[in-house]
């Protein structure tokens, strides 16, 4: 295996990197390794398997579960609970946190958020689909970590990442020192580094979005696809569409191309329909640490306030400059409903806050 390093050999390469870190972060990131793997195979196979479709049950999403949901749930939750590094899994499967419980597991200092199986509808038509994980330190230093430990903002993860199950198998994280790109290699099992410290482009000509649900768009949103599909050959307009209704498939092609993803409050969604908790932060993490950026439209998705496990957010993600265009647009044409917004308006006009 020359010249080749695995996910394992780059993690103790560079556990330096975690403050305070006697290796628990490390041994984490390996186990969400190991449970990767064990999916991928299933995905891989799915087709073959009695295992697509639906599993006859709901999330709390009130979405409908597919059998490689729940399997891939289980097996990312049983990982974390072998590895004994993690007192608390919230999964986008669980209508709550999930404990883990064990001797050891209850008193280990680490979260895990988690979207197991993203993009899970693509899978029986063989579309790619990926898991988005977040990682952070709970807060409580004593007894059973709480609800608290896994509302934290998105500037608290310690590490964020994503699989993506597609032509090949990618697993991308990053630790807030960077961002590096592992594809797995089926002859030996073993992800191995291909793609180091990866940048996302500045500007990029690729912009995603269900533009199905046009009508129901932010007035600046509309405004950003017109200016995209604008003929300007100086700014290489019209830009491409690229939509494959898999955030971690959109998100990934435009770190590598450059591009920007956006999915906006809409009239069915409005408060966007992805989740801020196991999808938008971790993301948030990665594509900034990139060198990309990630919004709501006005407020950067790693500094909004966490109120729920399952709480949304629009998000506006990917190449900086693009972003930026896209916000400029919004804050012209688009009133900002964002919580944060009105809490600041409530209390400058007295109407909530003070000091006492
Ligand atoms: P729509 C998949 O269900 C998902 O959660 C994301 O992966 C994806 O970006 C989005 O929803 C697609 O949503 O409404 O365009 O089908």
């Amino acid at each position: 295996m020359q010249g080749v390093l695995t996910l394992g050999q780059f993690i103790i390469e560079n556990q330096s990197e975690f403050p305070y870190a006697k290796g628990e972060l490390s041994r984490l990131l390996r186990d969400i390794g190991i449970a990767s793997k064990i999916v991928n195979r299933e995905v891989n196979k799915a087709g073959l398997m009695d295992i697509l479709g639906e599993a006859g049950t709901m999330n709390i999403q009130g979405e409908s579960q597919k059998k490689l949901d729940v399997f891939a749930n289980e097996q990312f939750i049983s990982a974390l609970q072998s590895g004994g590094e993690c007192c608390i899994v919230a999964s986008e499967e669980n209508d709550e946190f999930v404990y883990i419980d064990g001797e050891v597991s209850k008193d280990a200092k680490y979260i895990v958020a988690i979207d197991p199986l993203d993009g899970s509808s693509n899978i029986d038509v063989n579309v790619a689909v990926g898991t988005i994980f977040s990682i952070y330190r709970r807060k409580s230093s004593t007894g059973r970590a709480t609800i608290d430990d896994v509302l934290q903002k998105g500037t608290e993860q310690v590490a964020a990442g994503y699989v993506i199950y597609g032509s090949s198998t990618m697993l991308v994280y990053t630790t807030g020192k960077g961002v590096n790109g592992f594809t797995l290699d089926p002859s030996i099992g073993e992800f191995c580094l291909s793609h180091p410290k990866m940048r996302i482009p500045k500007d990029g000509t690729i912009y995603s979005i269900n533009e199905g649900n046009y009508v129901h768009f932010p007035e600046g949103v509309k405004k950003y696809l017109k200016y995209c599909q604008v003929e300007d050959p100086t700014s290489s307009r019209p830009f491409t569409s690229r939509y494959i209704g898999s955030m971690v498939a959109d998100i990934h092609r435009n770190m590598i191309k450059g591009g920007i993803f956006i999915y906006p409050t809409t009239s069915s969604a409005p408060n966007g329909k992805l989740r801020l908790v196991y999808e938008c932060n971790p993301m948030a993490f990665i594509i900034e640490q990139a060198g990309g950026r990630a919004t709501d439209g006005f407020n950067r998705i790693l500094e909004k306030d966490v109120h729920s496990l399952h709480q949304r957010s629009a998000i506006f993600i990917g190449s900086e400059n693009m972003v930026h265009k896209a916000e400029s647009l919004m804050s012209q044409y688009t009133k900002d409903q964002s919580d944060e917004k009105l809490n600041e308006l409530l209390y400058k006009t007295g109407v909530i806050g003070g000091l006492d």
